[in-house]
């Protein structure tokens, strides 16, 4: 029988990905995906990718690929377009096939049989997926202005919480420690690049996931061999204003 497997942020944690395909029992008649951020930040990005091709995955697209494309964009249009070093090494060590397979990743994909529709970051409540901006489907982390406004930083309002169906969102990119379980959504992004977990969402044949209660049962993780990365807390604005309301669970302890 096949199974459906949606992956959260990989973020070139290859050995992660192998324990992860590995303690599911992967098998050639499963079909599988990934919520986006494949690569950057971490050790391997080439081999996640053609990892990821050699199984017929497919994955929507991140923040992180979103900005790879832009940088790459930029250096053929010779309009300027700023990366960090973390993102240019990533960019420099992805191939031609790498690239194309970054480029075909589209913004959602559907899973009809599952009542499932993956997306990067999240969706605002009440919009239809045609009309989400973009950059909404990549960025978001949390609600603001009574829930109207788009906010891409963490903050006390989450979208998935408010998020009313009837499509159950599977999404990545605000990374806790623990998946994320709302009435109609699940984040499965769980820091495997911070030393914490890689987790997957496993559905057998036309299984819907369950309700908030037994959620649990549908996902899996295995632990990081090692934090790859480490997230800094992001300076105050300008103008002295706290850059988040509530900050990312893996900012390095202060010693
Ligand atoms: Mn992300």
């Amino acid at each position: 029988m096949s199974r459906t497997i949606i992956i959260g942020d990989v973020h070139g944690c290859i050995r992660e990905l192998e324990d992860l395909l590995s303690y599911v029992g992967f098998r050639k008649s499963d079909r599988l995906f990934f919520v986006g951020d494949l690569v950057v930040r971490g050790p391997k990005p080439h081999d996640v990718i053609a990892l990821a091709r050699s199984l017929n995955a497919q994955a929507v697209r991140g923040n992180h690929e979103d900005r790879l494309l832009r940088w790459r964009a930029s250096r053929r249009s010779g309009i300027p377009f700023k990366v960090g070093s973390v993102t240019r090494r990533t960019a420099e060590a992805l191939k031609g096939r790498d690239w194309d397979f970054i480029e075909a990743m589209p913004l959602w994909i559907d899973l009809p049989e599952h009542g499932v529709r993956i997306v990067h970051a999240g969706v605002m409540p009440n919009i239809p997926i045609q009309e989400q901006p973009p950059r909404t489907l990549m960025y978001l982390r949390s609600l603001g202005k009574n829930g109207t406004e788009p906010l891409e930083l963490r903050g006390d309002v989450s979208w998935a919480q408010a998020y009313p169906g009837p499509d159950h969102i599977v999404f990545g990119h605000n990374a806790q420690i623990e998946p994320e379980i709302a009435p109609y959504a699940t984040g499965i992004d769980t820091g495997v690049v911070y030393g914490n977990r890689l987790t997957a969402m496993v559905l057998m044949q036309g299984e819907r996931p369950p309700p908030p209660e037994h959620r649990r049962r549908v996902l899996v993780s295995v632990p990081a061999r090692r934090a790859y990365f480490v997230k800094e807390p992001r300076p105050p604005a300008p103008d002295g204003t706290p850059s988040a309301s509530r900050p990312s669970p893996f900012l390095r302890r202060a010693s």
